[in-house]
């Protein structure tokens, strides 16, 4: 069928003296009229279709699947036991004051707001950290964890150009796009042992040991994203060792602060160990998860270095790299994190909140456990999703045996295996358990 456009004859006036340099004003324009017939052909020809995303295309599939068994364990985002979206009571109670009190809507400063970078600083290294107090710490607020991730490789790539940053293999996907965007060369560190389901500790240590000198080593703080597995504190420890000696530089991802144990200081444990040896670093972090602020898209990119002085001229350019990406970034989401936190009794109920959160998905991953391991008559040890940290379960489950997952019992889930139990509920455990069984030991 032919297109409107191929059908409808364009008419253009051009002013012929825009075709040629200008002499003043006392140039007469002469206009030209001309015909054409517009054709079928795009300029866009050559734009293939992008693939779906692996993460957030499985929401899009989802929600075109209409049988009412559907589970949605794509997307990390937590969900009530009902299954629907949660807005915690302390967001919607610090929202009431921000309304009561008609805060303004003008531009923020290309940092962000100063009362969330003095609380985000805080909550990631503890208030009374020195390196606060020695202003060793460049603060930018980032567009959430994503954002933020992107500043830094974005400084990274101005400022260490051809320096490799070193990520755990497997990884949350969207840090390679982030890096392949940034201009951002990369390889990977052995993380996962599909053997004994758990971290390669003797592989990590040895790759990061013969990364070249002074590379980037993308760190997740906590709640390792997909595995759920990782290292323990001593391991950490090491990590930092071999660091240290290697020069590189730790690059954190914080995206799950509180949301992985229930409180903010462990998960924050990993980070404050390598900044409590004197290490320079950079850490992104996220407040999607701990405070369901998903769609604010509120974040920082923190720089702790050597001085004060460093501080301020990475702070400086960090700006610089932000004004001409986005200019500068969205207030409510801020001014929520500043407000519960800024308040002591809002701040309490955040934590229990949080709390919260974490103990139901504790428990759904317990009651997963126990519906898996009353199912299997082959009696496989399904321990490992015990020993996992945070709202994932990484099932073991290959390409083909996800696909099984959703064409055949509807569970929707990343081709790698794995499952957000953030959106799973106690109830709905028996038919998942049934489904990874079938597909496990029926699907090869
Ligand atoms: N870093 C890690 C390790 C993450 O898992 C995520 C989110 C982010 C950063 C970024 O989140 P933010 O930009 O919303 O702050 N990962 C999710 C969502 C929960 C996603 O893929 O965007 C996931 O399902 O893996």
């Amino acid at each position: 069928m032919a297109s409107m456009a191929s059908r409808a004859a364009a008419v253009t006036i051009t002013n012929a003296a825009l075709d040629k340099p200008s002499h003043g004003s006392s140039v007469e324009p002469t206009s030209r009229i001309s015909m054409a017939v517009a054709v079928d052909v795009s300029k866009f020809e050559s734009v293939t279709m992008a693939p779906p995303d692996p993460i957030l295309g499985v929401s899009e599939a989802f929600k075109a699947d209409s049988s009412p068994l559907k589970l949605n364990l794509g997307v990390g985002a937590y969900r009530t036991e009902e299954l629907q979206p949660y807005v915690l009571d302390v967001v919607k109670k610090a929202e009431k004051l921000m309304l009561e009190s008609g805060e303004f809507k003008e531009y923020l400063p290309i940092e962000g707001l100063a009362a969330f970078n003095k609380a985000t600083a805080e909550l990631l290294l503890g208030a009374d950290n020195p390196v606060i107090k020695q202003g060793r710490i460049a603060t930018v607020q980032g567009l959430s964890g994503t954002g933020s991730l992107r500043l830094g490789a974005a400084f990274i790539q101005r400022y260490l150009p051809g320096v490799k940053v070193l990520i755990s293999s497997p990884t949350w996907g969207n840090h390679k796009n982030i890096l392949n965007d940034s201009g951002v060369p990369w390889s990977e560190y052995r993380y996962f042992d599909p053997t004994t389901v758990g971290l390669d500790f003797s592989g990590m240590i040895e790759d990061i040991k013969n990364a070249t000198d002074g590379s980037i080593i993308l760190l997740h703080g906590c709640a390792h994203n997909p595995t759920g597995i990782d290292p323990t504190a001593e391991q950490w420890g090491t990590i930092a060792d071999v660091i240290e000696e290697k020069s590189h530089l730790p690059f954190f991802d914080v995206a799950y602060q509180g949301f992985a144990s229930g409180s903010l200081d462990n998960d924050a444990s990993s980070v404050r160990q390598f900044v409590a040896r004197g290490l320079e670093l950079f850490v992104a972090q996220s407040y999607s998860k701990n405070l369901g602020l998903y769609a604010e898209r509120i974040g920082a990119i923190n720089a702790v270095v050597s001085s004060s002085d460093v501080a301020n001229r990475i702070k400086s350019q960090l700006k610089r790299l932000a004004r001409p990406m986005y200019s500068n970034p969205p207030v409510h989401g801020a001014r929520i994190v500043a407000n519960v936190v800024g308040d002591p009794s809002l701040f309490d109920e955040w934590r229990s909140e949080m709390q919260l959160m974490a103990g139901r998905i504790k428990g759904v991953r317990q009651s997963l456990y126990d519906a898996l391991s009353s199912v299997d008559e082959n009696g496989k040890d399904w321990s490992f999703i015990l020993k996992q940290i945070g709202m994932f379960s990484f099932t073991g489950l290959n390409k083909n045996q996800s696909d099984n997952m959703t064409d055949k019992w509807h569970v929707y889930m990343t081709k790698d295996g794995r499952i957000s139990l953030a959106g799973l509920s106690l109830a709905k455990c028996e038919y998942l358990a049934d489904a990874i069984i079938d597909s496990y030991y029926n699907v090869k």
